[in-house]
């Protein structure tokens, strides 16, 4: 362990400056201990809100979240973090005669997940070199079971809003958070304590699956962000519509946020490298991404981990949803040639929604020889849709 420093505020100015030039905006320390809502996370999994998320309400995962301390012992502090990523208004949607799919801003870029771990280690290597010490640490940024965002406002990076995102009062919300519990002695930075939310209820009024709760956390089962993302399986018929023309994460209730409108920048971190190309898909060109194509196009993206079949998934609610009847014909040919039922099942049920002569066509063409039940199941219910 590294004892305390001769000049413990001075250093935390340089890890600060050193962070911002390395694209880390926003920069804390906080203890590495409980963080205070450990008690809202235990309600929200006792009360099932993390839907299909398993990993999340593992013994394994509560514990480690509930005592951080755990993950590394020599831990005497947590540096936190924050890289922005792009506005999502920034780019507008094109115009396009073909019907266009959304993807959330954070995923525009080259995947977080490897991004910030490797500039925290460079910022620990300054540390390491200021110190004239080897620094042992652990570090995090959306890969492990620690309480990101109540650890960020522990270490006074903003304030938790009702959307349940950490938003600073000059900068907004886009930004993506990364920690490193580290063996060095370092006093914490103050926590930052008021609500800027006021009366605001902006975010809860847009989102269209109305999923965010009272108590500053979401219903996540309902988010369309789960839905496209986490979710393995079938999207609920129910939340379909509500989908809107998402592939992939939603901006919503960011988008509507004041502190946003006001405050975010367009940029990302220069260490993000934004891909513009990736905002607003072709939604009849992406649902014949091969899985080469898919790995190719989207594989250093965030959108990897929805998977092919998953995002193919989200391609087809998003057609049924856009009703094209020119889309008929590609809904068509995935339902007699794609070989995952998952991607059948949902364009299936989008040429439902579509519902011309064409469409009807191939569903009852699939009704003679769709092998799949639960796929059957999905033409049956599309061609009563129609009738
Ligand atoms: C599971 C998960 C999801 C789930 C559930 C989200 C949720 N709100 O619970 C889904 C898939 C829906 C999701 C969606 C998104 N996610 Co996500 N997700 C996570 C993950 C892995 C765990 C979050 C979690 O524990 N949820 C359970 C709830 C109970 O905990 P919590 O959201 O952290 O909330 C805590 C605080 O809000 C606090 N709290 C509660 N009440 C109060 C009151 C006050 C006054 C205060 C101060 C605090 C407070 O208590 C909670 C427990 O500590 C984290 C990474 C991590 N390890 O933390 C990323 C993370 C939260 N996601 C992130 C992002 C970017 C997103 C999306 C924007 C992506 C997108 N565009 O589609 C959306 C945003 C949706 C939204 N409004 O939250 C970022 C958030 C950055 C930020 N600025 O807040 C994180 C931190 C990943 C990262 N490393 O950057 N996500
Ligand atoms: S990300 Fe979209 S669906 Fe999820 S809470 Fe925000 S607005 Fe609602
Ligand atoms: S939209 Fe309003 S209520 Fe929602 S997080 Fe932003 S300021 Fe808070």
């Amino acid at each position: 362990m590294v004892g305390p420093l001769p000049n413990p505020n001075d250093l935390i100015e340089a890890l600060r400056l050193k962070a911002e030039q390395l694209g880390l905006e926003l920069f804390g320390i906080t203890q590495p201990t409980a963080p205070p809502h450990v008690a809202t996370f235990e309600m929200w999994v006792e009360q099932g809100h993390h839907a299909q998320m398993g990993y999340m309400a593992t013994e394994r995962n509560r514990y480690l979240r509930a005592h951080p301390e755990a993950i590394m012992p020599e831990a005497r502090a947590l540096l936190v973090v924050g890289m922005r990523y792009p506005n999502p208004q920034t780019i507008p949607p094109p115009p396009s005669p073909y019907p266009l799919g959304r993807i959330a801003s954070y995923a525009w870029g080259k995947d977080y997940h490897n991004i910030i771990p490797e500039l925290l280690k460079k910022l620990l290597k300054e540390l390491e070199t200021w110190l004239s010490t080897p620094v042992v640490a652990r570090i995090y940024s959306d890969t492990g079971p620690i309480l990101e965002r109540d650890f960020a406002q522990k270490a006074g990076l903003g304030w938790i809003g009702k959307n349940t995102c950490l938003i600073h009062p000059r900068k907004g919300s886009y930004f993506l958070l990364g920690e490193a519990f580290v063996n060095v002695s370092l006093p914490p930075t103050p926590p930052f304590v008021t609500d800027h939310c006021g009366s605001c209820r902006r975010c809860i009024e847009a989102c269209p699956t109305q999923c965010i709760l009272p108590d500053r956390t979401l219903d996540a089962g309902r988010c369309i962000s789960y839905l496209t993302i986490e979710n393995k399986g079938p999207i609920p018929r129910d939340l379909r519509s509500s989908v809107g023309n998402w592939v992939f994460g939603c901006d919503i209730c960011q988008m509507v946020c004041p502190w946003n409108v006001r405050f975010a920048s367009s940029e990302g971190s220069p260490a993000f490298a934004i891909r513009p190309d990736i905002a607003f898909p072709n939604l009849i060109n992406e649902l014949t991404l091969t899985p080469t194509d898919f790995k190719a196009r989207y594989g250093d993206t965030p959108i990897a981990r929805a998977r092919r079949r998953g995002y193919l998934r989200n391609v087809a609610v998003a057609l049924g949803n856009a009703g094209d009847p020119e889309s008929a014909s590609h809904l068509g040919l995935v339902l007699k040639n794609e070989p995952e039922p998952l991607i059948r099942a949902h364009a299936a049920w989008a040429l439902g929604r579509i519902k011309t002569r064409s469409a009807c066509e191939h569903l009852s063409e699939a009704y003679k020889h769709e092998p799949d039940p639960n796929v059957l199941t999905e033409v049956k219910n599309a061609l009563e849709e129609i009738a």
